[in-house]
């Protein structure tokens, strides 16, 4: 019989039979199998579809213990309802907003923790880190040790909030063991639960994202993604704009001005998406799924996946998108 062993970047259990399924190895003695060791090696990116991951069976361990969970949100697309995590996982969840680099260094932190925290959604703390830029570690660490209930601490949210990402650095600051957890700017690049031992007290769970169907990641490619998933911090762009006026950005968004005072919009989404103003009767991307918003005053317009855009009059919108990203406004973050 064969031996079960999981490759240790995404947790998949290992076969050598078909190269078609994922888990392929040629050989059951490698760490890792030939999806994660090409990714690691060699950059090359095989999309996997999230059918194959056992959420249910994944949530269901961890709801019936009693165990700490991290949930983890990128901070340039936080959902429109945090508190949903919560329908899925009845323990007790500390929000940890990553990607902090993202937003400008000016960007006070304690406002944005403030901004959540008046909502009440019932998280026991707030903390923001930076994964890629390895900040906000000791201070994470520090409200681990304050809320665990025991060595075992479970890490969820949704695919590419920076899971992975954030339990490598867990390991390099504070553990003694290799890192060889895989990261990638695809969704659903972890695939099963994987336990990291960082020390005698500490033990981490990386787990599948959750996946939303509703991210623009979803419906771009594989150059778009790598765009999507910038790694610079952003340099805000301010748009002053009227009725009939329209704005083009990247080519996966039109914002057609409708009604409303002259008024700014401040862009907050990745320096590699181009933002630039077109002819109003122009045709232009109308070929996509068009939505009405109504945006009240110091308001921001979230499009999931690609960031927001701080608006600061009342107005109306028309925006042509992929029909099934996701849309909503809330009170201006930051
Ligand atoms: N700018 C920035 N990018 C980050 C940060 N953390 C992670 N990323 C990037 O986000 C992408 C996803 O990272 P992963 O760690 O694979 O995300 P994950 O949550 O484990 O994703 P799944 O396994 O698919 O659920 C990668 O391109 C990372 O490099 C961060 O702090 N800042
Ligand atoms: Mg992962």
């Amino acid at each position: 019989m064969n031996k079960i062993r999981y490759c240790s970047g995404c947790g998949v259990r290992m076969q050598d039979e078909n190269i078609l399924n994922i888990g392929f190895t040629t050989n059951l003695d490698n760490e890792l199998c030939m999806r994660c060791f090409r990714l690691k090696n060699y950059g090359e990116y095989e999309s996997v579809s999230s059918n194959v991951i056992d959420y249910e069976k994944i949530m269901s361990g961890i709801n019936k213990k009693k165990d700490l969970v991290l949930y983890v949100v990128d901070i340039l697309n936080i959902p429109k309802n945090l508190e949903d995590i919560k329908k899925i996982i009845k323990n007790d969840c500390l929000l940890i907003l990553n990607k902090r680099d993202l937003l400008p260094l000016s960007v006070k932190d304690e406002k944005i923790i403030e901004y959540i925290k008046n909502q009440n959604l019932g998280f026991i703390d707030i903390v923001i880190v930076s994964s890629e830029k390895n900040s906000g570690m000791d201070n994470l660490l520090s409200k681990i040790k304050k809320y665990q209930k025991s060595n075992n601490v479970y890490v969820v949210g949704y695919t590419n909030a920076g899971k992975s990402s954030l339990i490598s650095k867990f390991i390099h600051d504070y553990g003694n063991n290799d890192n060889n957890l895989t990261i990638s700017p695809l969704p659903s690049t972890t695939l099963n639960q994987i336990e990291i031992p960082i020390n005698d007290k500490l033990t981490l769970i990386d787990t599948p994202g959750i996946v939303d169907n509703s991210n623009m990641i979803n419906f771009v490619d594989k150059k778009m993604y790598k765009k999507l998933n910038s790694k610079r911090e952003i340099k805000p762009k301010t748009f002053q704009i009227r009725k009939n006026e329209a704005l083009l950005v990247g080519d996966l968004l039109r914002i057609n001005y409708l009604e409303g005072d002259t008024n700014s919009f401040t862009f907050y989404i990745p320096n590699e998406i181009k933002i630039r103003r077109m002819r109003f009767k122009s045709d232009y991307l109308k070929d996509l799924a068009c939505k009405e918003v109504d945006i009240k005053y110091s308001e921001d317009l979230c499009i999931m996946g690609l960031g927001f855009i701080k608006i600061v009059a009342g107005c109306k919108v028309e925006l042509f998108i992929n029909k099934d990203t996701e849309i909503f406004t809330r009170k201006n973050l930051i």
